[in-house]
């Protein structure tokens, strides 16, 4: 009576193991673009990016995600963080974005890329004034060059230095402000 049953899961199991090989890879956000990304979260732990020391190769995407609060990410040079690095800095507008109800993370509908142009250090941090996100340490790093002496934790002292607002730009540009393709995505 029960040797069929049995012999339908033996077969079922081989079935299985012998198919997994040719089995498609599951699909990812990233595979409907040639370009690797790289996903920052601002905000999450506290006021800092996750990740905040990102290495990234020329010609792929970092795409900032924002949580709770109203974050934003701002390229500044090293000697000079809080501020706009140059009329040309990206600057990613800010995104509002309240607590859920549960009181857990939330994050922007939208998301804010950038292109990694070549293999020079980019400096960034979030502009909120209120809370002072950048002299509390807000600030990252694309490509630190470790040898140089310039690296993120004399950046994060220099930003604990200053004294004045954080600067944004006029408009946002140097990237792109589109659709978060995984709004409900955990972090
Ligand atoms: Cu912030």
């Amino acid at each position: 009576m029960f040797t069929t049953p049995l012999l339908l899961l033996a077969a079922a199991a081989f079935s299985l193991t012998t198919a997994a090989p040719t089995t498609q890879p599951t699909p990812s956000k990233t595979d409907s673009s040639p370009r690797i990304t790289h996903t920052v979260v601002a905000g999450r732990p506290g006021l800092r990016f996750d990740p905040e020391n990102i290495f990234a190769e020329p010609g792929s995407i970092v795409e900032f995600h924002f949580l709770q609060l109203n974050h934003s990410v701002v390229e500044a040079a090293f000697a000079a963080p809080c501020q706009p690095k140059d009329a040309a800095s990206f600057y990613s507008g800010f995104f509002p974005v309240p607590k859920n109800a549960d009181g857990s993370a939330s994050q922007s509908k939208e998301v804010f890329q950038i292109e990694v142009k070549d293999d020079k250090p980019i400096w960034f941090y979030c502009a909120q004034d209120k809370g002072r996100h950048c002299q509390s340490g807000m600030v990252g790093v694309v490509n630190q060059k470790v040898d140089s002496g310039k690296t993120l934790e004399v950046f994060r002292t220099a930003a604990k230095g200053v004294e004045g607002p954080a600067g944004v730009q006029a408009a946002v540009q140097g990237g792109w402000r589109g659709e978060n393709p995984n709004p409900l995505g955990g972090f």
